[in-house]
C-alpha cells in the first residue's frame, strides 16, 4: 500500500486519527512520518506535530479530489450522447428541422417567461413574424432583464459555445453569424458541440407535414433514430379511428376485434416504415390504469400486444397538463402529480412490455425510483421540461444514481431547435459529473478506488448505453 502523503513509498505506519469528526485509518511510509516529527507513529513521541500531518492529509486528500473531479469530467465532457428523446428531425423534414437565432429566442419556453414582462395581447404577440417576436424576447429577456433563467441562460451558453461574443449584445450580428451556415454542416457542428452522437426524433404519422415525407420515403441520416409518438391514438381513439380509416385501415371507433387488428396493423406498418426504437406518449396527470377509459384500453388491446409483437418499449411521459392557458399556444400547457399506481399495475400486469418512463412532477421523482427498483422493467429517463433546471436536476442526479446506481438514463434534453443540443448537454454534463465526482470520492475513501476504464464504461452507460440496452433486451 503506497503511503498516502507522498503516493510513492510503501507505507509502513498506521494510525488511526480523527478527522472533521470522523475515525480514520491513515498509512504512511517511514520518510513522511519522520519529516512530521512522528519518529514512531504507533507511540507518537513528544516531537510529533499532529496539525502539520493534518494539514498535510488534507491537502493530499484536496489534490486526489480535484485530480478525480478532473478526470471524471474529462470523460463526461469526451463520451458522446444518446440523446433518447427530442422534437429534433433528420434533414430530409425540411423546415420542421428547427435551428438559428430566431428559432432559439422564440423557443417555447421563453414564450412563456416573456409574458411574465408583457402587455400585450396574446394575439397581438401571434401576428409578429418570428423575427419579430425573436426581437421582443430579446429586448424584454436580455437587454432589459439580465437573462438568468436556465431557458435564456441557455441562449447564452450556445452563443457562447459558437464562439459568438455575447458581452456586445448585437443581435444584428448574431443572426448574421447564422445566416452563413448551411443547414448539413449546421448539424454536424451542433452535434460536435454537444457531444451527441445519436438524436432520437419524436415522430408523429399523424402530422400533415411529417406524415408524406415517410410515404415518400427518403436516404436515412444514420444519427438520427426515430420514435413512434402516438398521442391521438391512445388520448382521443374517437377523432383518430375515421383518419386511419381514411389511410385504408378497417377501424370504427368502437374497440372491436376488427378495429383492434386494424389499429394494430397500423401500429406495424409505421413501426417498419420508420424502423422505431420505441412507442411513445405523454399523458395526464389523471392517467390510470387499468379503467374503463378508451385511452386504458387502446393502451391493453392494442400498444402494448404490438410493443410485445416487436419487442419495442413503451415510452409515458406522465404528468403534462395540455393547455392549462390555450393562448400561449405550445407554452401554455401545464402539469401536475401522477398517480404512479397507473405505472406500477402496467409494470407489474406485463412483464412482457418494457416501458420507458420519465415523470414531469418533482413531487413524483422519488416514488418513480422506488418503482425503478422494483421492476426491471422499467427504466427511467431524463429531467422533463419543468424539472429541468439546475437544482431540481441535480437533486434528481443524486437520487436516481443513490437508488438505482447506473441503471437509468439521467438525461434527455428534449431539444426542439438543433442548437439546444450544446445547452442542454453543457449543463447537463456539469451536473452529472459533479454528482460522480462526490460518488466516487465517498467510494475512495471507503477504499474502492473506480479506474479510469471503470469510470468511462459507467459514463457510458449513463449517456446512452443502458437505453440501447434495455430497448434491445
Ligand atoms: O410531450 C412532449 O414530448 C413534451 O416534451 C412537449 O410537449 C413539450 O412541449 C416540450 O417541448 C417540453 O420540453
Ligand atoms: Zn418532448
Amino acid at each position: 500500500m503506497l503511503c498516502e502523503l507522498c503516493n510513492q513509498t510503501s507505507a509502513t505506519f498506521h494510525l488511526t486519527i480523527i478527522q472533521n469528526g470522523k475515525m480514520k485509518r491513515v498509512d504512511i511510509c517511514d520518510p513522511c512520518a519522520r519529516a512530521r516529527g512522528l519518529e514512531n507513529p504507533n507511540s507518537p513521541g513528544a516531537n510529533a506535530s499532529w496539525p502539520d500531518l493534518l494539514r498535510d492529509l488534507g491537502a493530499t486528500q484536496e489534490m486526489k479530489r480535484s485530480a478525480l473531479a478532473q478526470q471524471v469530467e474529462q470523460i463526461v465532457n469526451s463520451t458522446g450522447v444518446y440523446d433518447v428523446h427530442t422534437h429534433l428531425y433528420d434533414r430530409a423534414f425540411g423546415s420542421l428541422l428547427l435551428w438559428g437565432i430566431d428559432d432559439l429566442l422564440t423557443y417555447h419556453y421563453l414564450v412563456a417567461e416573456v409574458f411574465r414582462h408583457l402587455d400585450l395581447p396574446y394575439q397581438k404577440f401571434w401576428s409578429l413574424t418570428k423575427t419579430e417576436q425573436a426581437d421582443l424576447i430579446w429586448d424584454t429577456l436580455f437587454l432589459q432583464h439580465s437573462p438568468i433563467s436556465e431557458a435564456c441562460r441557455g441562449v447564452v451558453t450556445t452563443l457562447q459555445a459558437h464562439g459568438l461574443d455575447v458581452k456586445k449584445r448585437d443581435l444584428g450580428a448574431i443572426r448574421k453569424w447564422f445566416a452563413s451556415w448551411k443547414v448539413d454542416d449546421y448539424i454536424t457542428h451542433c452535434m460536435q458541440l454537444g457531444g451527441v452522437k445519436t438524436i432520437s426524433m419524436t415522430n408523429s404519422p399523424f402530422d400533415d407535414e411529417e406524415r408524406p415525407v415517410w410515404e415518400r420515403g427518403f436516404e436515412r441520416d444514420e444519427r438520427f433514430a426515430a420514435a413512434l409518438r402516438i398521442d391521438p391514438l391512445v388520448l382521443d381513439w374517437p377523432k383518430t379511428a375515421p383518419r386511419l380509416k381514411e389511410w385504408g385501415y378497417d377501424v370504427t371507433p368502437e374497440l372491436s376485434t376488427s378495429t383492434v387488428s386494424g389499429a394494430r396493423r397500423f401500429l406495424a406498418d409505421w413501426s417498419n416504415r420508420i424502423q422505431a426504437k420505441y412507442l411513445m406518449v405523454s399523458l395526464p396527470p389523471s392517467f390510470a390504469f387499468p379503467e374503463e377509459s378508451l385511452t386504458s384500453q387502446v393502451i391493453e388491446k392494442i400498444v402494448l400486444p404490438h410493443c410485445r409483437e416487436f419487442g419495442l418499449p413503451f415510452a409515458l411521459m406522465l404528468g403534462v397538463k395540455r393547455a392549462v392557458n390555450p393562448a400561449l399556444r405550445l407554452a401554455g400547457d401545464g402539469m401536475g402529480l401522477s398517480n404512479l399506481e397507473a405505472l406500477e399495475n402496467l409494470c407489474a400486469r406485463y412483464p412482457d412490455n418494457k416501458f420507458l418512463t420519465t415523470v414531469l412532477a418533482r413531487e413524483n421523482q422519488h416514488e418513480l425510483c422506488v418503482l425503478a427498483r422494483k421492476f426491471r422493467n422499467l427504466h427511467i429517463f431524463g429531467c422533463w421540461w419543468f424539472t429541468n433546471v439546475p437544482y431540481v436536476v441535480e437533486e434528481m442526479t443524486r437520487m436516481r444514481i443513490e437508488l438505482l446506481g447506473l441503471s437509468c438514463t439521467p438525461q434527455h434534453s428534449d431539444a426542439r431547435v438543433l442548437d439546444q443540443l450544446v445547452y442542454k448537454w453543457q449543463h447537463s454534463r456539469k451536473i452529472i459529473a459533479g454528482v460522480l465526482v462526490e460518488k466516487y470520492a465517498d467510494l475512495a475513501e471507503a477504499g474502492w478506488e473506480a479506474t479510469q476504464t471503470e469510470i468511462e464504461r459507467d459514463v457510458k452507460e449513463l449517456l446512452g448505453g443502458g437505453f440501447e440496452r434495455f430497448c434491445k433486451r
